[in-house]
């Protein structure tokens, strides 16, 4: 089975160390170790990453083209700005999981807006980075055979 991709983008490397009555205590790293332990138990594998940068998160949604059973993606600040990510988002067949600690519709304007929405299958919000273990949920039980 082809692993599931968490990707997120930028700033979300200070998670745990700035704003933490916004976005938690815990950090990516606590984060993925969670991600990891729940698809270990299920029999999957986790490719976890985080970029700064549009283009390398581009890179890696195409990867995620051919090489990911499912997409979870935290695109940060590039939800409400990047028609690139939502074009690359539109070239996966696999599932795709937008995830936000925050709930986005509770905050200013233009945050209320994601073009990453318009190719996800669901969206999972406010939840701080519990939402993270809810979205590889979402994603193993999408990819378990019906029946
Ligand atoms: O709630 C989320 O997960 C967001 O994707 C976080 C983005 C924000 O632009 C989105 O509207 C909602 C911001 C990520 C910044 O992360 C930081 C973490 C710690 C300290 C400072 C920034």
């Amino acid at each position: 089975m082809k692993p599931i991709y968490v990707l997120n983008g930028p700033n979300l490397n200070l998670l745990g160390v700035r704003e933490p009555e916004i976005y938690g205590y815990d950090t990516l790293a606590d984060i993925e170790s969670r991600c990891a332990a729940l698809l270990e138990d299920a029999g999957h594998s986790l490719v976890f990453r985080q970029s700064n940068h549009e283009g390398q998160l581009i890179d890696w949604i195409q990867e995620a083209r051919t090489e990911s059973a499912a997409l979870i993606i935290n695109p940060a600040g590039y939800s409400h700005t990047s028609v690139a990510l939502l074009d690359a988002l539109k070239a996966l067949s696999v599932p795709i999981i937008e995830c936000h600690l925050s709930n986005p519709q509770t905050r200013e304007p233009f945050r209320h807006h994601s073009y990453v929405s318009l190719a996800a299958k669901g969206i999972i919000a406010g939840f701080g980075a519990f939402g993270y273990e809810l979205a590889i949920r979402a994603a193993l039980a999408l990819l378990k055979p019906a029946g």
